[in-house]
């Protein structure tokens, strides 16, 4: 059974896992619209992966005594400057989830709650890993400029790059 601050403090990490389903979406959207058909698989694909990482905190929380509160979710920003800015997002977005997750794991050792801490381990080894990838992606976006040539091969391999890891 989960204290009602546990209970809380995961609600809270459903709506943000289900908030990054939502831009994940919104860029997806962009891209496609934009013809970088290759990112925008990148991003519904990520998309689908941020409703499965909410998916599993709803089911863990109901399993664990709780209720899992479904979320209101305000509109994202449905446009990008350029691919650059919007990975720069994606990048900055998961380094604050990392620090909710981070704060999550905190909480939980204070109120000796050695069950959630253990399910919270499987997101804390996703937030290395999605990390590590926005910052892969940033450094390729870098090295490419504004070579025209370049973002073509990118968005081409991107679908790849993500699946490889
Ligand atoms: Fe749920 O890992 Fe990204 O945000």
């Amino acid at each position: 059974m989960i204290s009602a601050k546990i209970e809380k403090a995961l609600n809270q990490q459903v709506l943000l896992e289900a908030e990054s389903s939502q831009v994940y979406l919104t860029m997806a959207s962009w891209a496609e619209v934009a013809g970088l058909s290759g990112v925008a698989a990148f991003l519904f694909r990520h998309s689908d992966e941020e409703r499965m990482h909410m998916l599993k905190l709803v089911r863990f929380i109901n399993e664990r005594g709780g209720h899992a509160v479904i979320p209101a979710l305000k509109q994202p920003a449905q446009k990008y400057k350029s691919i650059r800015e919007l990975f720069q997002e994606v990048l900055t977005h998961e380094v604050f989830v990392s620090t909710e997750i981070n704060n999550l794991v905190d909480i939980c050792l204070k109120e000796k709650d050695y069950t959630t801490h253990n399910f919270l381990q499987w997101y804390v080894s996703e937030q290395i890993e999605e990390e590590a990838l926005a910052r892969k992606i940033m450094d390729k976006l870098k090295l490419i400029g504004d070579d025209k040539g370049g973002l073509y091969i990118f968005d081409r391999d991107l679908p790849a790059m993500a699946t490889a890891d």
